[in-house]
């Protein structure tokens, strides 16, 4: 019996590099995220593979749109063995006191709510069969704060708590709970957190080498293909140039 994963956010970044990957290990997948149009690219895209695939569009803020999602899914996909917790976004880049109110929001909501509502979809079934595996994105900003980083690394630390958390709470339910922790990676990330100011977001990878969505995908797909009794708790994966997130190191 082929596997089943779920991974948010798979319509760009790291959730669609995850989903490629895991297609080609024979992963059926079922795939989110808003953007409908780009689900059924990535579905196309990935018609060649030996997987079977699932397209579900929901905003992940909203619990009535998860519920109806999951409502939806047929029998067959219910058994889901992977859970790739990746939707989340980093909007705006504030000191404090000039943040606005509806960035804060929607960070909160995305990545901390979000990744909730989701968790508590999926872990039930998990236990039912004690087997599972919930991977976490978390980032550096889940260990670290930095300038202007205030709400964002916030709800990254969130992350790595809920993270540690399921990993106690599950461990009776043979539940696998992983986070992988990245630096900077070049994908929509930044246009996403400058609300849409490309400039912005070029000056955030130039004259460094950051890393790419297949990076990550790469590290998950390392976790998610360890042995039985092998738990990866988490992954701190940085670009060479950046040693910390303050500290990168930037040609002219
Ligand atoms: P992208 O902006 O490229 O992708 C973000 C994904 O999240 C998209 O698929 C988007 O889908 C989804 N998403 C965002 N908001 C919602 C929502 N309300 N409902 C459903 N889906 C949503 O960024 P990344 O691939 O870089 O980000 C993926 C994860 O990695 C995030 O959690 C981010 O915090 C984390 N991360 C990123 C780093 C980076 O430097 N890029 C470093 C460390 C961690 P859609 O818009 O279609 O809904
Ligand atoms: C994204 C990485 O350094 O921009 O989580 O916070 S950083």
């Amino acid at each position: 019996m082929k596997k089943i994963a779920l991974i948010t956010g798979a319509t760009s970044g790291i959730g669609r590099a995850t989903a490629k990957r895991l297609a080609k290990l024979g992963i059926n997948l079922i795939l989110t995220g808003r953007r409908s149009e780009r689900l059924e690219a990535l579905k196309e895209e990935l018609k060649n593979e030996t997987v079977n695939i699932l397209n579900l569009s929901f905003d992940i803020r909203e619990i009535d749109a998860i519920d109806k999602a999951f409502n939806s899914i047929p029998e067959e996909w219910k058994n889901i063995d992977i859970l790739v917790n990746n939707a989340g976004l980093a909007a705006g880049a504030d000191p404090i006191y000039n943040g606005l109110w509806s960035d804060w929001e929607q960070m909160i909501d995305t990545n901390i709510k979000g990744l909730l509502y989701l968790s508590k979809k999926v872990i039930p079934n998990m236990m039912e069969r004690k087997t599972g595996h919930i991977v976490n994105v978390s980032s550096i900003a889940g260990k670290e704060t930095y300038a202007n980083g205030n709400v964002y690394c916030a709800t990254k630390h969130a992350v790595e708590a809920i993270t540690k958390g399921m990993r106690i709470d599950l461990l009776p339910y043979n539940i696998k709970v992983s986070s992988v922790s990245p630096g900077m990676v070049e994908t929509e990330f930044s246009i996403v957190r400058y609300h849409g100011d490309k400039d912005k977001a070029d000056n955030v990878y130039k004259g460094l080498t950051p890393l790419f969505e297949n990076d990550i995908a790469d590290a998950i797909e390392y976790m998610v293909t360890r042995p039985a009794h092998v738990n990866i708790n988490d992954m701190l994966i940085m670009p060479t140039a950046e040693a910390s997130a303050v500290y990168n190191h930037r040609e002219e």
